[in-house]
């Protein structure tokens, strides 16, 4: 069994890969978070909110692992580095109150998943103070007891936490795909380069598909 995907087939294993979600956080895709303070048009965001739900049901229905990730900072900002609160040309830094409340600060309003990709009671909801899902969290624990070896990204942006999330698992041997619908960027070309440098030399970091061939391939193997 496999996935239809770029640069070639990606085989699927005997135990259903997990479905990460990266960042799917009112701090990103709403007005008046912190994307928008760093001056993006988070509107471009939007695109990939009903692929993630479909893969969502889709992973629920066939009982799949799932990690749901949040960028988020403790509220006294002792795990987010002067270099990165200091970055940018913002209206608004991280730990500044906004109309969501607290920028990118873990307990926010604006922190929150958006309602339409809430976690359900039980799901894996991971809090990440960097940019990369593995660093400073127990993601490789949790995937280690589940005995997970293939994982299927989406979220925002592509090509800074999703990019740097799937670089992290590729070099801890998961075998990674990209769902290339169900991912965003605030600037299209980066999306783009990021599926390309993926997928470029073999598949150097990982696989890309669309959601319907991701769906069409869980559905043929798992359900
Ligand atoms: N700014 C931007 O494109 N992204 C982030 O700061 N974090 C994530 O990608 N989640």
């Amino acid at each position: 069994m496999h996935i239809d995907a770029r640069p070639y087939a990606y085989a699927l294993p005997e135990r259903p890969p997990a479905l990460v979600i990266i960042d799917m956080q009112r701090d990103f895709v709403e007005p008046g978070g912190f994307g928008d303070a760093l001056g993006n048009d988070v509107g471009r965001l939007q695109a990939c909110v009903p692929v993630i739900a479909r893969l969502l049901a889709t992973a629920r229905r066939l009982g799949m692992p799932m990690i749901h990730t949040r960028e988020a900072h403790r509220p006294d900002l002792s795990d987010c580095p002067p270099s990165k609160r200091l970055r940018g040309d913002c209206r608004l830094r991280i730990g500044d109150a906004g109309p969501m409340g607290r920028l990118l600060v873990d307990g926010e309003p604006g922190n929150a998943i958006i309602e339409a990709l809430a976690p359900a009671p039980g799901e894996v909801e991971l809090v990440k103070p960097g940019k990369g899902a593995f660093y400073a969290t127990p993601l490789q624990e949790i995937l280690q007891q589940l005995g997970v070896s293939h994982l299927l990204f989406t979220g925002v942006t592509t090509e800074v936490c999703v990019q740097t999330t799937m670089r992290e698992a590729n070099d801890r041997g998961y075998s990674c795909l990209l769902v290339e619908d169900g991912t965003e960027s605030y600037f299209p070309e980066f999306k783009q380069a990021t599926l390309d440098m993926i997928t470029a030399q073999g598949g150097i970091v990982g696989w890309t598909a669309a959601c319907e061939a991701v769906c069409a391939g869980l559905e043929r193997a798992y359900g």
